[in-house]
């Protein structure tokens, strides 16, 4: 049947990219609401019918309407209420912000990953999103795990200026300009300092233990994604000056011998991924943006048990709007829609 969709966070990167897919996708809909935090109305262009952008505060009206499915990315302090909200009134929410990501009684889900785990369970409908740079790790780490002991798993991540959203992309950029005319440029405002021309080893703030909010996230959300909550995981996140797409250099090792050519032979097998057998990939060069991109995949000389890759996804799409989609597409093939 065709559904009433909500998205939230229309006019942000993660929601425009969503907004896309949700076009093109076989997702009959009935009715499409469309909120924004910022104020003032817009309006969209979808499947050839013109939409407003309603206003976040309009949103209080959702009583007259049993929302199916309500995709939200506007923020963790707009999911907290309003995606409580959708989700208590019987809508399938899928959530992009870190509210309820380790609440124990909401799923988070990666469906090449653990769509088995994916149960709705009423009266809340909440789904969680993982945060981008976990759903790159764990599709790439899937087929690794799945197959072989693994002790532990280190990586540093490498993020673009657009997991802040667009206002990222437009301070990196007026920043790289500024630069090159020879001024300073604006202070920096989406992250701790200047990104133009630099690198920056903090992404969220610095927690407990001197660990940064992004890499407790990949440790806590991997855990919680694979059901491993042992999993030796740990990392260093950097923000570094790249518009889209996320790269992390990953070093897993593993409780036995590996041997490189099984290991290739999984990843090559594993839907999603690239593996880039000679070659590697680029953010700025990245080919199909629904998969995974693997290259400098390599055991160590010095023991090997233990295997080097590099990991390359855009975070909008496969971080984030692609993702739920991919969660939304699922719910409906397992009749989960109006279950809540
Ligand atoms: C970032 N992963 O890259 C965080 C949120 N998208 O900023």
């Amino acid at each position: 049947r065709a559904l009433d969709i909500s998205v939230v966070g229309a006019t942000g990167a993660v929601g425009t990219a969503l907004i896309q897919l949700l076009e093109k996708s076989e997702i009959a809909i009935d009715r499409l609401r469309l909120f924004a935090s910022s104020s003032g109305a817009r309006q969209l262009k979808f499947r050839d019918q013109t939409y407003l952008v309603e206003a976040l505060r309009d949103i209080g009206d959702i009583g007259d309407t049993k929302t199916d499915i309500a995709f939200f990315s506007a923020g963790g302090d707009v999911s907290a209420v309003w995606g409580a909200r959708f989700a208590s009134q019987g809508a399938l929410v899928i959530d992009n912000s870190n509210a309820f990501r380790m609440k124990p009684d909401v799923p988070l889900i990666v469906p090449q990953v653990n769509a088995c785990s994916l149960t709705v369970r009423p009266p809340s409908g909440m789904v969680a999103n993982p945060n981008c740079s976990t759903i790159q790790l764990v599709r790439a780490l899937r087929p690794l795990m799945a197959t072989f002991g693994v002790h532990q798993v280190l990586l540093t991540t490498y993020q673009a200026a657009s997991g802040v959203g667009l206002r990222g992309i437009n301070e990196l950029e007026d920043g790289a300009e500024a630069w090159l005319e020879g001024s300073a440029g604006p202070a920096a405002e989406s992250f701790p300092v200047p990104l133009a021309f630099n690198v920056i080893p903090q992404i969220g703030e610095i927690c407990r233990e001197g660990v940064a909010l992004e890499e407790r996230k990949l440790v806590q959300e991997s855990r919680k994604i694979f059901g491993m909550p042992h999993l030796q995981l740990t990392a260093t996140c950097v923000r570094v000056p790249v518009r889209t797409g996320h790269s992390e250099a990953v070093y897993v090792e593993f409780d036995d011998h590996v041997r490189l050519e099984q290991v290739r032979e999984l990843l090559a097998n594993e839907p999603g991924v690239r593996l880039y057998a000679n070659d590697y990939p680029t953010p700025r060069f990245l080919g199909d943006p629904a998969d995974v991109h693997v290259g400098r995949v390599r055991v160590n000389p010095e023991n090997p048990r233990g295997l080097w890759m590099w990991v390359v996804a855009d975070n909008l799409q496969v971080g984030a709007a692609l993702n739920a989609l991919l969660i939304a597409q699922l719910a409906i093939a397992n009749n989960l829609i109006g279950e809540t």
